[in-house]
């Protein structure tokens, strides 16, 4: 197309979209123009983009049964996809158009995008990834659905009150969402709690079992549209809400279910109200086991009912569909899958068996012991009588596995079975999630690693082929692209834009990393964003902070093993030896935190508390206070984060090595050309090899060194303690009332845990990370050699896109293909 002609038809497309936002202003919002709120044109132009996105899923839709395509479905209790407006805008190239003809009507995009709330519907890492899976699947014009929960409250809201973290409640689509298209007539019901009787069929002497005196759910699903980058495939991601039968339009269903369902409903709303805001097991509540198992059970049905819509056996099922696992809390997928086939299908139980195991895959996220799933065998037994029923039989027959192979082994029977025998029996979720799935996956080559050799030896012995690695990558689209616009561009101008699909072809930056002109942009870049964060935290903090200085990031969930203290140890270092010595910083830095703690995490609350007192402290004190500033900006999550990221020269990434399964925020921040300090752990360690080592700050020690030092018991806090006068001194520090002159005695408990059993070796690697900061300073002086380091990080951050894992499990676990 010749310019003049693109003109047009981009004119003809802003009066297009200016159309139909007045028309849902108009008819769907009832108002007239000058009337709207801001959010009310968010819902306006929101409501034109749907419109558009309807029209994508459906011809998607239709392409894919047209190939009887193998289709995916990602099982997830959390989706954390943020915003989604300006993400759509962008995918399907409307952005410019979109922004132009709202500027005509008198409004600002950017003002009005501002407006959306946050889809809070995940915790952290695990959430976040699956939104950038149903980005990068979409894109590559995969058939890769999601299902979830479709949570009327999303991760709680995080206000500080005088240093403590407050949590009120994420409302989120209080006002509805224009991005949810409901379809009451795929409403499923679900069954729950109620006994399991024998009954004889009077042919053959099986077993029939008939589950009796049950209760239902109702599970309502709303879809989002997820749109491929340049619109061609809109997927989309199907959230459950338990909805009573009140509410719920009983003629949906057919006469025989209507009067079971109105007779046995249970308060069922309750348990799509609220996402579980803990991002590490906490003990095993009842909702969140219905919770578990009404996902899993939505989506079977649904799987089922799409698959039954072409054929008319199972015996192509494991041909047509692919089921992932995220971790554990689908893992009841197993006992429902093989439950649906057996009891509701007839089929036989190792035919059953082997379309279930061929199906499933499971990935794992955590190797923290305190984070894998058990379920008392008695809350299941009274929630799910057949599926604990199921359970038993699928232990029974692999123990009889185990013993064949390894007879007498009545120890490693004991180590391996799904039930954990003790005072109360338990089911372990994981141990069920390996034996029923055909893929078993850690989330980095470390992590995969500890997958195999720590976590479940006995079982890679047994199945060394089910487990394999798939390094996390997020999307580039919003992390560059939607996020820093202005990098962006700069690559676009440079080198094209193939990266936006393709993010290895970032290869092609790396001779301008040398580039004196390049730099000077680059770093121009930087600043504008690190100025755009200042006024978020102008409005956030009311704190001045000066773009100048080394913003020096950390944010994430906080954590005891993500070692956010680790962080603040070095900042109370530089500040009493700046005042204590006189010795001042080389380098003035800002300090930024943000993350939100569960609500029940004591130890993460006080973290909060002390990152905020070190900062008053600091703020406040004239003699360093131009040289150290230290804020921690309440409430982070998605929208957030897209701020933060672009404007930090240094990413904290910090965990005790071997903790961190694999962290994806590490990834964004390389990608918008922050260096990382960080320790050989997780996919820091596969960072590292890309970028090389002379492009990283690596320190402290390795996970196998710590792990020696475990198991011999040889780590010493308290010795660090009384022999490194640094550490002394900021230990003492801490103890001393000078950062919580109001309640004296409030951080003691930090100074104890440091020195006495500290399962993260906080102190261990103090010296190491003190001295890399100080090379960080040094080198932060040297503006060339700095860009060109960050330049570095951005043309080798290729291999983190989740378009290369998407690619890698298609390829190696699902078995599906672009259409
Ligand atoms: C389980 C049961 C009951 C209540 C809550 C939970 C629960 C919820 C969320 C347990 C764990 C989570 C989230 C875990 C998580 O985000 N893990 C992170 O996953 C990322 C993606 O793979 C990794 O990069 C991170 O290293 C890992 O910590």
């Amino acid at each position: 197309m010749t310019t003049s002609e693109e003109r047009r038809s981009d004119l003809s497309g802003v009066q297009t979209i200016q159309e139909a936002i007045r028309l849902h202003a108009k008819y769907t919002l009832a108002k007239r123009w000058n009337d709207l709120t801001r959010r009310d044109v968010f819902l306006a132009t929101a409501m034109a983009v749907r419109d558009c996105l309807i029209d994508g899923i459906l011809e998607t839709e239709e392409r894919y049964q047209q190939a009887d395509a193998k289709c995916l479905y990602y099982l997830s209790m959390e989706f954390l996809v943020g915003r989604s407006l300006g993400n759509n805008l962008l995918n399907l190239g409307l952005l410019d158009v979109c922004r132009r003809a709202l500027l005509d009507l008198g409004v600002d995009l950017e003002e009005v995008r501002e407006t959306e709330p946050d889809a809070a519907l995940g915790n952290g890492g695990l959430g976040r990834l699956a939104a950038c899976f149903m980005d990068s699947l979409a894109t590559l014009g995969m058939p890769g659905f999601g299902y979830g929960i479709n949570y009327e409250y999303g991760l709680f809201k995080q206000g500080i009150e005088n240093g403590y973290q407050k949590e009120q409640p994420d409302h989120w689509r209080a006002h509805g969402s224009p991005w949810l298209v409901e379809r009451p007539d795929e409403a499923c019901i679900i069954p729950v709690y109620g006994r399991i009787e024998h009954v004889p069929n009077g042919v053959d002497n099986k077993y029939h079992p008939a589950w009796k005196d049950w209760k239902v759910m109702i599970g309502v699903p709303a879809d989002m549209p997820i749109v491929g980058y340049g619109g061609r495939t809109i997927n989309y991601l199907r959230l459950y809400s338990a909805v009573s039968e009140e509410e719920f339009d009983m003629q949906i269903f057919n006469q025989g279910d209507y009067i079971k369902a109105v007779e046995a409903n249970i308060a069922a709303e309750r348990v799509s109200k609220v996402l579980y805001p803990s991002d590490s097991i906490e003990a095993g509540r009842e909702l969140r086991l219905l919770q578990e198992y009404f996902l899993v059970a939505c989506a079977v049905r649904d799987i089922l009912r799409r698959y039954q819509r072409n054929h008319t056996t199972f015996d192509e099922f494991a041909e047509k569909v692919a089921i992932q696992m995220n971790d554990t809390h689908p893992a009841l997928t197993v006992a429902e899958l093989m439950r649906v086939l057996i009891d509701e299908n007839s089929l036989e139980w190792d035919d059953a068996w082997e379309i279930t195991t061929a199906t499933l895959g499971f990935t794992n996220h955590t190797l923290m012991p305190e984070a894998l799933e058990r379920w008392s065998s008695a809350l299941l037994e009274r929630v799910l009588p057949r599926h604990l029923q199921i359970i038993y039989e699928i232990n029974q027959r692999f123990s009889a596995l185990v013993l064949e192979k390894y007879p007498g082994d009545w120890e490693r029977l004991r180590r391996m079975s799904i039930i954990e025998e003790g005072e109360r029996k338990q089911v372990r979720m994981g141990h069920l999630a390996i034996i029923g799935s055909h893929s078993v996956n850690g989330v980095a080559q470390l992590h995969s690693e500890l997958v195999k050799t720590r976590l479940v030896p006995d079982f890679y012995q047994l199945w060394p082929d089910k487990f394999n690695n798939k390094t996390n990558g997020v999307t580039q689209r919003r992390w560059l692209l939607k996020a820093n616009p202005k990098l962006a561009r700069l690559i676009n101008n440079t080198i094209g834009d193939a990266w936006i699909t393709d993010l290895d072809t970032l290869r092609a930056l790396e001779p301008w990393a040398d580039d004196a002109g390049f730099q000077e942009e680059f770093r121009r870049i930087k600043r504008a964003n690190k100025e755009r964060l200042a006024r978020v935290i102008r409005d956030a903090n009311e704190i001045d902070v000066d773009p100048a200085t080394l913003f020096d990031v950390q944010v994430k969930r906080i954590h005891e093993y993500k070692r956010q203290l680790l962080n603040v140890l070095h900042i109370i270092h530089d500040y009493v030896q700046a005042t204590e010595e006189g010795k001042l910083p080389a380098v003035a830095r800002t300090y930024v935190f943000a993350g939100k703690a569960a609500p029940g995490y004591w130890a993460a609350k006080q973290i909060i508390k002390l990152i905020n007192s070190v900062g008053q402290v600091i703020n406040a004190d004239r003699r360093v206070n131009e040289l150290m500033k230290v804020v921690f900006i309440p409430d982070y999550k998605v929208s957030l984060a897209e701020r933060i990221i672009p404007a930090a020269d240094l990413s904290e990434q910090i965990s005790t090595a071997g903790k961190e399964a694999s962290g994806t925020g590490n990834m964004k921040f390389a990608m918008n050309g922050a260096l990382t300090i960080g320790t050989f752990d997780g996919a820091n360690i596969e960072i590292c090899e890309e970028v090389g080592e002379e492009n990283i700050y690596i320190f402290g020690l390795r996970a196998e060194a710590l792990e020696q030092m475990r198991e011999t018991r040889s780590y010493n806090p308290r010795e660090y303690y009384e022999t490194n006068p640094a550490i002394r001194r900021v230990l003492d520090a801490l103890q001393s009332d000078l950062f919580c002159k109001d309640e004296p005695g409030l951080f003691t408990w930090i100074f104890d845990s440091l020195v006495g059993q500290d399962e993260y070796f906080h102190l261990a690697d103090l010296p190491s990370y003190i001295e890399t900061q100080e090379l960080v300073s040094r080198e932060f002086l040297q503006p060339d050699a700095w860009a060109r380091k960050a330049i570095t990080n951005v043309a080798r951050i290729g291999k983190f896109s989740s378009d290369r894992t998407v690619m890698e499990y298609a390829r190696d676990i699902w078995n599906i293909e672009s259409v």
